[in-house]
């Protein structure tokens, strides 16, 4: 919209409301570890993530998922809030030792029927129930068998997802199988800063071949079984990487990067073939030949989405000296994640940070959504997270006010919107997260919730956000401003 002009100077352009698209799905996301507790409840047996938090000096504070948010319980409670705010679906994940207690074998009533009651009541709010397979909680036994660098645990996998299907895929329509599996390989086996804690490049690289793999047989499985109609898709972090300078060395750590990142996931998945650079890069660690005849063609399945969790850019160099990796925003270790990119440094992005200490940029989230249109034209697209943590609390009025968040929240619902209106099919939108939560190796200290949850009574406030949000989600427009006017 024009705006007026003063003696013939043109005034800036007044900010405007933008509306999303009719049918744009409004959510918010959480994942069975981080918020359900009752970990020994109802036949549920140790995952790995209950094992690593039993490791000293593992997890800040000590901090385990045992009682968690202890939303087994509240179960009710969180929908009930979620139908207060308004939003359309809940992207939430089914913890595998609960359905499949030994990772093998037949299903667990008690567990299949906790997840049956969760759909039902969001399903009787009209809330659409999105469900992630695996977000990390891999049953202890099946890591004692040698875990995710085992092929035995993608056909483990793909045989929980069938029962998962038999016994939800009359409620649940909308599927997911992994939630970033780059996590699971390359912080659970290459730095062991997540669950198993191993460090191992060797195993990283099987496990993301193997969590490919699960990801094609699971897909095979769950088309099997549920109604044409459901969607199945996949969730990746992808990272959108950008080199320091326009350097060749700094754009060839760009590259490495972005191949153990995000293509080696993309290629099998959206391609149908291993990057063949990825590949070089790592023919010194090992010659992939755990990648058997006809794998590939598994992994690239037909997908009805691709789900895109970004936070964050990743900003890098290239060094002469070993890999540093400390700054990589994915926790400290000795061992890098980054298998086959030796010789990269990371830099923070200028500006403001969250209490992550990630890089608040939106027009990294814009510009990936852009790449991945121009990559894969074809694929429709889902923001399955996005969301900040900040250092929450209550005050005195018993409200929590987080501006910081909202102005987050603003800024990459911006940058969603400016890559709609450049034609990319963003589909949806799921904030990270309902509630505060367990956040992996910092346990209880940093919240990402819209919802503040005070851990010793359980009790929940919705924040500024949350409020921020449901008039978001319930109008489907953005405001012009993150400010308060809105
Ligand atoms: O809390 C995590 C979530 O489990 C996976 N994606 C990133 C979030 C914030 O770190």
């Amino acid at each position: 919209m024009a705006t007026a002009s003063h003696q013939g100077v043109p005034a800036p352009a007044t900010p405007a409301a933008r509306d999303f698209p009719s049918g744009f799905l409004w959510g918010t996301a959480t994942a069975s570890y981080q918020i359900e507790g009752a970990a020994a409840l109802d036949g549920r047996t140790p995952s790995i993530w209950d094992t690593y938090c039993r490791t000293p000096g593992k997890v800040r504070n000590g901090d385990t998922g045992d009682t968690a948010t202890d939303h087994y319980h509240r179960w009710r409670e969180d929908v009930a809030l979620m139908a207060d705010l308004g939003v359309g679906a809940y992207r939430f994940s089914l913890a595998w030792p609960r359905i499949q207690p030994t990772g093998s074998g037949p299903a667990n009533r008690k567990g299949l029927d906790f997840y049956a009651r969760l759909t039902d009541e969001l399903l009787e709010k009209g809330i659409q129930p999105v469900a992630t397979l695996y977000h990390w909680d891999l049953p202890q036994e099946l890591e004692d068998a040698g875990g995710w660098p085992e092929r035995a645990t993608a056909e483990r996998f793909a045989e929980y997802a069938a029962l998962a299907a038999e016994a939800l895929g009359d409620r649940v329509k909308t599927w997911t199988t992994l939630n970033e599996p780059w996590c699971s390989a390359f912080l659970g086996y290459g730095s062991g800063v997540h669950a198993p804690g191993r460090t191992d490049d060797v195993s990283a690289l099987r496990a993301a071949h193997h969590l490919n793999l699960g990801h094609g047989l699971a897909v095979q499985a769950l088309r099997d079984r549920l109604p044409s109609t459901a969607a199945v898709s996949v969730t990746l972090n992808l990272h959108h990487v950008r080199p320091l300078t326009d350097s060749p060395e700094d754009v060839d750590a760009a590259r490495r990067i972005d191949g153990v990142a995000n293509r080696v996931f993309t290629g099998p998945m959206l391609r149908g073939a291993y990057p063949a650079d990825v590949l070089e890069d790592t023919a010194h660690l090992t010659d992939w030949s755990f990648v058997h005849d006809g794998d590939v063609a598994t992994i690239h399945q037909p997908l009805d989405f691709l789900g895109v969790n970004y936070y964050s850019p990743t900003l890098v160099s290239a060094t002469d000296g070993t890999a540093s990796h400390g700054s990589d925003g994915h926790g400290a270790s000795e061992h890098s994640p980054w298998t086959g990119a030796d010789k990269v440094a990371f830099h923070l992005t200028p500006g403001t940070t969250t209490a992550m200490g990630w890089a608040v940029d939106p027009s990294g989230l814009r510009d990936l959504l852009l790449r991945l249109k121009s990559d894969f034209p074809e694929i429709p697209l889902m923001i399955t997270e996005n969301g900040a943590a900040f250092d929450d609390y209550v005050n005195p009025e018993g409200e929590v006010n987080d501006p910081d968040r909202i102005a987050y929240l603003h800024g990459h619902l911006s940058a969603v919107h400016e890559a709609i209106e450049a034609g990319v099919d963003v589909r949806g939108y799921f904030l990270w997260s309902l509630l505060d939560n367990f956040e992996w190796g910092y346990g209880y200290s940093k919240r990402f919730g819209a919802v503040y949850v005070d851990y010793p009574t359980g009790k929940r406030i919705p924040k500024a956000s949350a409020h921020w949000y449901s008039r978001v989600a319930r109008t489907s427009t953005l405001p012009a401003t993150a400010g308060p006017q809105h």
